[in-house]
C-alpha cells in the first residue's frame, strides 16, 4: 500500500532511549532529573550522530574503493539552518525518536527549537548551496562542499522602536554536535609578500615569497541523504595562526605582539559579510575568498595525489569544481599556481586542466553585485596570482579574441579580465567565464539575459559555454519536514516516495476537484495557520485571525525585490477602508520577514516604515480587523519553515529582469500558496507549470522595462495622474505613522520620485493593485481557491533540487552515482 512503502526505522524506540540516556550521562555529564532542554537536544543529536557517522564511513569507503569522480562545490555561503529535524527525517528516525523521547518525558518539537540555526549565508545563494548538498547526497553522487567555518554567521535581527538592530550570531558558542574537527587535514595558506623571478633553467621560474602564512583547519559536517542514501561532507575551513605563539617574539617579551598575530589570523573566518548584492570591495573579503579557495584546492590536490601521485592525467577525469558565483573565482589562478609553481607543469597543460575542471554559476545581473578588485589590492595580497591573471588574460586576448575579431581593440577592452580606467580592476566575472568550460544562469529568463545582456561577446565567442540550470529546492526539508500535516495527507493519496520523485505530486491533480480532498487540504492549511498565529503572538504580541488570508513576503530586503510596492498597496487598502468602512475585502494579514544589509540605509528605512505602518494599522479599531501587518523579527531558515506552510499568498514582485531565479517562490507554491508575481526569474517557469489560472501575474515584462528605460521613465507621470499613488506617497511624508516625527518615512517617497524610482515601483503599482483585487475575489470562492492551491502543490515537481542536480550532472559535471556498499 501507499504509506507502507515508508522505510522502517533502523532502531527501536527502546534502543534509542538507551543511546540518548547514555549520551546525556556519558557525554553531557548530567542526568534525567536535572538535564536542561538544551542538554536533551545535545544528547539526542549525539545519539542520532551514531547513525550519521556509520553512513559517513560507508560512503567514504565506497568513494575510495571506486576512485570516484566528484564535484567540489565551492561556496562562500552554506545556509544550512537546523540539522536535527532534517537528519531525523532523512534517516527515517523522526517518529521513533519522538516515541523514544516521549517515554523519557520529553517533547521532540520542543527540543528541535533548542538548536541554533547554522546561518552561514545571506539568502538565496547560500540556501541553494544547502539544498544542492541534500540532493547530491540523496542521489548518491560523490560531492564535497567547501566553505568557511565562520565563527559568526548572519547577524541576529532585533527591532528597537521599529528599527533594525544587529546583534552577532553565536551559533557555536557552546559547541556544535554535528561537526567533526579534522586537524590531520589542516592546510597552510600564504598571503602578501613578493614574487622573485629565477633564471635557472630554460624558462624563468617565479617564486612567491609570502609575507604571512595562515593555518586552515577543516571542520566536517556530515550531509545525510534521504532514505538510506550516502552521507557526504561539507568541509568548512577555520583560520588559525600558524603557531600558537611565535616563541621568539614571545620570549623576547613580545607576548602582546604574538597575541595580535593570532588575533589577525583568526579574523579571517570570524564573520560572514552581511552584504547581499552590493560589493563592499574590502581587503578582508578578498582574503576570505583566497583563504578558503587555497585550502580547498590544496585538499582536492592532496586527495587526488593520495591515489595518483604525480600522474596528472586523470585529474580532470576525477575532479569537477563548481564556483558558486564569482566569490571563489580565485580558485582558478590558485590551481594554476599549484600546478605550475609547485608541480612544474607547463602553462598549456595546466590551463587545459583548469578549463576542464571549473564551471561557474552566475546568480545576479545587478551591476553593484559584480565583483571587481583593484589591481593595487591584488598586487599587495596575492602578487603571484596577479601575474597569473595577467598571463591568462594575455593568452586569451592575443589568441582567442584576436582570432575571432582581428585587430578589434574595442572588443579586447570589452572582454579583458582587466578593466582599464582611473583605477585598474580585476573583473572576477570575466575571469570565471574564461577559466570555465560551462557557465550557467539559474532560471531560463536569467540565463537568456546572461547571454544577451551580461556576456554577449563571450556568447558569440563560445556559443556552447553559456547555459541554463533552473534552481530547485529540496522537498525533504521544504515539504516533508516543515509541513508534516500536508506530507501525511499526500502520503494517503500517492506513493510515499514522492520526496524522491516529486513529479509524482501530479497525481494530486486528479483530486483538485474532489470536495473531500479540497476540504482536507484546506484544513491542513488552517491548522498550519493556527500554529503560526501562536508563533506570531509569541514573537510580537500581535493577535491575528487564522480565518484571514495570509499573505507572505519573505526574502532579503532589497529595492529590486520591492517590499515597498507591497507597503504602498497596504497603505492604499488602509486608505480605502478609512474612506469607506464598508470597503469590501477579505480580511488579510500581510506578513513580512526580511533582513537588511547593515549599511543599506534605504532598506533599513523600508523595514522601519513597515513596522510603523503596522503599528498604526494593527491598533486602528476603525477598520474592524480587516487588515493586519506583521513583520516577524530575525527571519531565517527555521522561521521560514514555520511561515511557508501557513501561507495562502506568495509575494514575488521583483522588477522584471532583476531576480535571477528566486527559490522562496518555489517553496511557497509547493506548500499550496498562490503566487502574485511578476514575469521574473523562476516565477515564469512556476506559472508555466501551475498554469496562468492558478497564479496572479502582473506588471511590466523584461522587454517592457527595457523599452520604458529606452524612452525615458518619469515616476512623476504616475504621481501626478494617479491620485491614490499621490495620496499614499504623501501619507508617508506626514507624521501619521510616526507621531511627532514628520517625514521620518520620507526617504521612500524621495527614492521613488526625485530618486527616479529605479525599480519601477510606481509604474507597476496599478497593475499590482488590480492583481490584488483578483486575489481577494478568488479567495471568497473557497472552492476555486482550494483547487488552485492543490494544483500549485501538484505541479511543483520540476523545482525539486534533485532535478537541478541531474541537469548539472548531465550537462556540466558528468558524474556517476555510487550507492554505498554496506
Ligand atoms: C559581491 C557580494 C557582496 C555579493 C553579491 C551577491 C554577495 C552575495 C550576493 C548574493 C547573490 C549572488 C544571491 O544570493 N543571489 C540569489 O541567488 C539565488 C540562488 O540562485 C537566486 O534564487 C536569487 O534570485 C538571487 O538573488
Amino acid at each position: 500500500t501507499k504509506a507502507a512503502s515508508a522505510r522502517k526505522a533502523p532502531v527501536t524506540a527502546k534502543a534509542l532511549q538507551g543511546k540518548i540516556i547514555q549520551h546525556l550521562r556519558g557525554t553531557q555529564g548530567t542526568y534525567e532529573e536535572k538535564a536542561t532542554p538544551q542538554a536533551w537536544w545535545r544528547a539526542t543529536s549525539f545519539a542520532v550522530n551514531e547513525f550519521v557517522m556509520a553512513g559517513l564511513t560507508d560512503t567514504q569507503k565506497t568513494h575510495s574503493r571506486y576512485d570516484t569522480r566528484a564535484v567540489n562545490y565551492l561556496s562562500m555561503e552554506f545556509l544550512m539552518g537546523r540539522l536535527l529535524s532534517n537528519n531525523l527525517h532523512n534517516l527515517h528516525l523522526f517518529d521513533v525518536t519522538r516515541a523514544a523521547l516521549e517515554g523519557l518525558g520529553q517533547n521532540l518539537d520542543d527540543l528541535l527549537e533548542e538548536e541554533p540555526d547554522m546561518a552561514l549565508g545571506n539568502g538565496g545563494l547560500g540556501r541553494l548551496a544547502a539544498c544542492f548538498l541534500d540532493s547530491l547526497a540523496t542521489m548518491n553522487l560523490p560531492a564535497v562542499g567547501y566553505g568557511i567555518h565562520y565563527e559568526h554567521g548572519l547577524f541576529e535581527q532585533h527591532f528597537r522602536d521599529g528599527r533594525q538592530i544587529e546583534r552577532p550570531d553565536a551559533w557555536r558558542e557552546y559547541g556544535n554536535p554535528w561537526e567533526v574537527c579534522r586537524p590531520e587535514s589542516a592546510q597552510q595558506v600564504k598571503l602578501y609578500g613578493y614574487v622573485e623571478t629565477r633564471y635557472e633553467g630554460a624558462t624563468p621560474k617565479k617564486v612567491w615569497h609570502a609575507g604571512r602564512t595562515i593555518k586552515a583547519v577543516p571542520w566536517d559536517i556530515p550531509i545525510v541523504g534521504y532514505d538510506g542514501a550516502n552521507v557526504n561532507i561539507l568541509r568548512l575551513w577555520e583560520s588559525r595562526a600558524t603557531n600558537f605563539f611565535d616563541w621568539d617574539v614571545f620570549n623576547a617579551g613580545g607576548y602582546v605582539d604574538a597575541q595580535a598575530e593570532q588575533a589577525q589570523a583568526e579574523t579571517i573566518s570570524k564573520v560572514l559579510y552581511p552584504n547581499d548584492e552590493t560589493d563592499a570591495g574590502k581587503e578582508l573579503r578578498l582574503i576570505q575568498q583566497y583563504f578558503f579557495c587555497a585550502a580547498s584546492v590544496a585538499d582536492i590536490v592532496r586527495r587526488y595525489r593520495r591515489a595518483h601521485g604525480d600522474d596528472w592525467t586523470s585529474f580532470p577525469k576525477l575532479v569537477a569544481i563548481q564556483l558558486n558565483d564569482t566569490h571563489p573565482a580565485i580558485a582558478i589562478p590558485e590551481l594554476m599556481r599549484v600546478l605550475i609553481d609547485d608541480y612544474d607543469m607547463a602553462w598549456k597543460d595546466a590551463w587545459g586542466i583548469c578549463q576542464q575542471v571549473f564551471s561557474y554559476t552566475n546568480h545576479t545581473l545587478l551591476p553593484e553585485a559584480l565583483e571587481k578588485w583593484t589591481v593595487r589590492l591584488f598586487e599587495k595580497v596575492l602578487p603571484r596570482h596577479l601575474d597569473i591573471i595577467y598571463d591568462i588574460n594575455h593568452q586569451f586576448l592575443t589568441q582567442q579574441v584576436d582570432a575571432q575579431w582581428p585587430g578589434d581593440d574595442a572588443m579586447k577592452q570589452h572582454l579583458s579580465i582587466i578593466e582599464e580606467g582611473h583605477e585598474r580592476m580585476v573583473r572576477m566575472g570575466h575571469l570565471s567565464v574564461v577559466g570555465s568550460h560551462k557557465v550557467n544562469g539559474v532560471a531560463q529568463v536569467h540565463s537568456d539575459l546572461v547571454r544577451t545582456d551580461l556576456f554577449p561577446e563571450f556568447h558569440e565567442l563560445w556559443p556552447e559555454k553559456l547555459t541554463n540550470v533552473t534552481n530547485g529546492i529540496t522537498p525533504r526539508r521544504w515539504l516533508k519536514a516543515c509541513n508534516p500535516r500536508l506530507a501525511a495527507l499526500i502520503d494517503q493519496h500517492i506513493d510515499a516516495d514522492w520526496p524522491l520523485h516529486l513529479d509524482k505530486l501530479k497525481g494530486l491533480i486528479a483530486k483538485a476537484d474532489d470536495a473531500k480532498f479540497q476540504q482536507a487540504f484546506m484544513a491542513v492549511k488552517r491548522e498550519n495557520k493556527v500554529d503560526l498565529v501562536a508563533e506570531i503572538h509569541r514573537l510580537t504580541g500581535i493577535e491575528v485571525s487564522p480565518d484571514a488570508l495570509f499573505d507572505v513576503q519573505i526574502k532579503r530586503l532589497h529595492e529590486y525585490k520591492r517590499q515597498h510596492l507591497n507597503l504602498l498597496h497596504i497603505l492604499a487598502l488602509y486608505r480605502r477602508l478609512l474612506d469607506n468602512p464598508e470597503y469590501n475585502m477579505v480580511p488579510r494579514v500581510f506578513l513580512f520577514g526580511a533582513k537588511a544589509a547593515p549599511g543599506y540605509h534605504l532598506a533599513k528605512d523600508i523595514i522601519f516604515a513597515i513596522n510603523k505602518v503596522a503599528e498604526r494599522i494593527n491598533n486602528d479599531s476603525r477598520i474592524g480587523g480587516k487588515l493586519k501587518v506583521v513583520m516577524l523579527p530575525n527571519y531565517r531558515v527555521s522561521l521560514a519553515e514555520k511561515m511557508i506552510p501557513a501561507a495562502d499568498v506568495s509575494e514575488q514582485i521583483s522588477t522584471a529582469g532583476k531576480e535571477a531565479s528566486g527559490t522562496g517562490n518555489m517553496k511557497l507554491a509547493l506548500n499550496g500558496a498562490l503566487t502574485i508575481g511578476t514575469l521574473d526569474g523562476a516565477n515564469i517557469e512556476i506559472a508555466e507549470e501551475a498554469g496562468a489560472d492558478h497564479c496572479f501575474i502582473f506588471g511590466l515584462t523584461v522587454d517592457e522595462v527595457k523599452a520604458l528605460n529606452a524612452r525615458g521613465y518619469n515616476p512623476y507621470d504616475f504621481y501626478d495622474h494617479d491620485e491614490e499613488i499621490r495620496a499614499v506617497l504623501d501619507w508617508l511624508d506626514s507624521d501619521y505613522f510616526t507621531p511627532g516625527q514628520p517625514g521620518a518615512l520620507a526617504s521612500i517617497k524621495h527614492s521613488l520620485l526625485q530618486g527616479g524610482d529605479p525599480y519601477k515601483v510606481l509604474a507597476d503599482f496599478r497593475a499590482y493593485s488590480d492583481a490584488q483585487r483578483n486575489v481577494d475575489e478568488k479567495y471568497r470562492d473557497g472552492t476555486a481557491w482550494a483547487r488552485s492551491a492543490i494544483i500549485n502543490t501538484a505541479t511543483m515537481g520540476k523545482f525539486n533540487s534533485d532535478r537541478s542536480i541531474q541537469d548539472y550532472v548531465d550537462r556540466i559535471w558528468h558524474l556517476k552515482a555510487y550507492p554505498r556498499d554496506n
